[in-house]
């Protein structure tokens, strides 16, 4: 299973963010109900990982972290390229990346050493796509603060379209 962990994004988040998606001049949206933040990519990960996940992800007593969503974000390459806005989340965020890290390396999952750059992807771009419309228009955008007061175990199931993302389960941060 292909899993990843995120913060979820609260409804006065999304409801500017799908605004903003359709101002996209190119690309394909992300959907709304799979907006998010991610925290840690796991990659492939075998089935029995996940009740090690939730074991180590449900004791973890975070937080809210307040989020302003503001600064145009450019990630990928020739194959395809992704959009969307920096996401600044001070220390709250910056801790709860650490907390769950730390989790993840106690139920002994292996964690990349990749800079987080925090980020909320907007919408996907064909491999040679021209981004600089899009970026114009994210430019502009800031929103927030807003905050989030969840994070959850995402599966990625790929397909043709793209990727869906279905929440294995979501925990409640501290508000
Ligand atoms: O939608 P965002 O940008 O938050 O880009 C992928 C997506 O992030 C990212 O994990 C999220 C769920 O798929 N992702 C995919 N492959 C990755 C990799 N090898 C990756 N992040 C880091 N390393």
């Amino acid at each position: 299973m292909r899993l990843f962990i995120a913060l979820s994004l609260p409804p006065d988040a999304r409801g500017p963010l799908t605004a903003l998606q359709e101002r996209l001049p190119v690309g394909r949206p992300v959907p709304e109900e799979n907006l998010h933040l991610t925290l840690a990519f796991l990659g492939d990960q075998p089935d029995e990982a996940v009740e090690a996940l939730h074991d180590a992800l449900s004791t973890l007593r975070a937080p809210a972290v307040p989020l302003t969503l503001s600064g145009a974000a450019l990630f990928g390459g020739k194959s395809g390229q992704a959009v969307g806005l920096e996401a600044d989340g001070g220390k709250a965020l910056t801790e709860m990346f650490d907390r769950v890290r730390s989790r993840l390396r106690s139920a002994g999952v292996r964690v990349e050493r990749r800079r987080f750059r925090p980020h909320v992807t907007l919408a996907r771009l064909k491999g040679g796509a021209d981004a600089s419309g899009a970026l114009s228009v994210l430019a502009g955008a800031s929103i927030g603060p807003v905050v989030a007061t969840s994070f959850g175990l995402f599966r990625s199931h790929l397909n043709r379209d793209g990727a869906i993302y279905e929440a294995l389960s979501v925990y409640a941060l501290v508000l």
